[in-house]
């Protein structure tokens, strides 16, 4: 029954049917799956179909904006659940995140935010089309222990460098670690514009996230 599950939630997106997209991520949790599943087995999977179709020109722009819409139905369900399972725990540590400037793609991030206050993070979600400055005015104001940018276009990712020269300028490198991700970001690219770190996922950005409280607590003491 998951396989199938699986099957007809990736269709929902590739459809363009929120209500469809909303019934099924309903009944997938009354009937046990395990929502992190339902995202990342179901609907992500239609995303990159989307996605595909877009790049070989057989989708149009609104049509990727009606799977997008489907998307968000979807998360509207599921994010609650993700997020009662770290209702409980400790704070992990102050998280701002966004989207880089001229980038209005959002879906990745809030997965990202999601699974962080699912954690224990407290997470500052700062939005889309994200400046430098705003991430480094930001991350003073909460006193900020991570700022993590994501990008999902090759053009805007370069902005992902304005990020961390931003927060080198406001003199706040040394407090604040620095994660980046966004489908064409790569570790190589972290290291070269001096990020601390690269997620691929939502799930590893946690990790990630975690990993570098510990550094941090490490080299404060
Ligand atoms: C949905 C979508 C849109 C929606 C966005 C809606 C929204 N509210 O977010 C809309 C329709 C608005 C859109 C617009 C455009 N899009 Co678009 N879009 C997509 C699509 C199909 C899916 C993205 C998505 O949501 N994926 C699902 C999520 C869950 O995955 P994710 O975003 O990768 O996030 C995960 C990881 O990357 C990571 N992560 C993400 N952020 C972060 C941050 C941190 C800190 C960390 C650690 C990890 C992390 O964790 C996430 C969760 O697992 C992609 C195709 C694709 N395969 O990526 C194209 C895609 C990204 N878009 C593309 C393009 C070209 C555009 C437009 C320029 C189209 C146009 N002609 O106008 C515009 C750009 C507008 C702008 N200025 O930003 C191209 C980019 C090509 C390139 N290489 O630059 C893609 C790849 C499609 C394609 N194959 O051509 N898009």
């Amino acid at each position: 029954m998951p396989g199938d599950t699986f099957l007809a939630m990736r269709q929902s997106i590739v459809d363009r049917a929120p209500d469809t997209a909303s019934t099924l991520a309903q009944e997938a949790l009354a009937a046990g799956v395990a929502p992190l599943d339902a995202i990342n087995d179901g609907y992500v999977p239609g995303m990159q179909a989307v996605g595909e179709q877009f790049a070989k020109g057989q989708m149009f722009l609104p049509d990727m904006m009606a799977s997008a819409e489907a998307m968000r139905a979807a998360m509207a369900v599921v994010d609650p659940e993700l997020k009662k399972l770290g209702a409980e725990r400790t704070m992990a540590g102050v998280v701002v995140l966004g989207t880089t400037k001229g980038d209005i793609h959002e879906i990745g991030k809030v997965l990202v935010g999601t699974l962080l206050t699912a954690h224990g993070f407290r997470v500052h979600d700062l939005g889309v089309d994200v400046s430098g400055e705003k991430f480094a005015e930001k991350a003073r104001e909460v006193n900020a222990d991570i700022v993590g940018v994501s990008a999902l276009l090759t053009t805007t990712m370069r902005n992902q460098k304005d990020v961390v020269q931003a927060i080198e300028k406001a003199g706040l490198r040394s407090q604040i670690r620095i994660m980046v991700g966004g489908a064409p970001v790569t570790r190589r690219w972290a290291e070269e514009i001096g990020a601390d770190g690269y997620a691929k996922d939502a799930m590893s950005a946690v990790t990630l996230a975690q990993e570098l409280i510990q550094q941090k607590l490490q080299t404060m003491s």
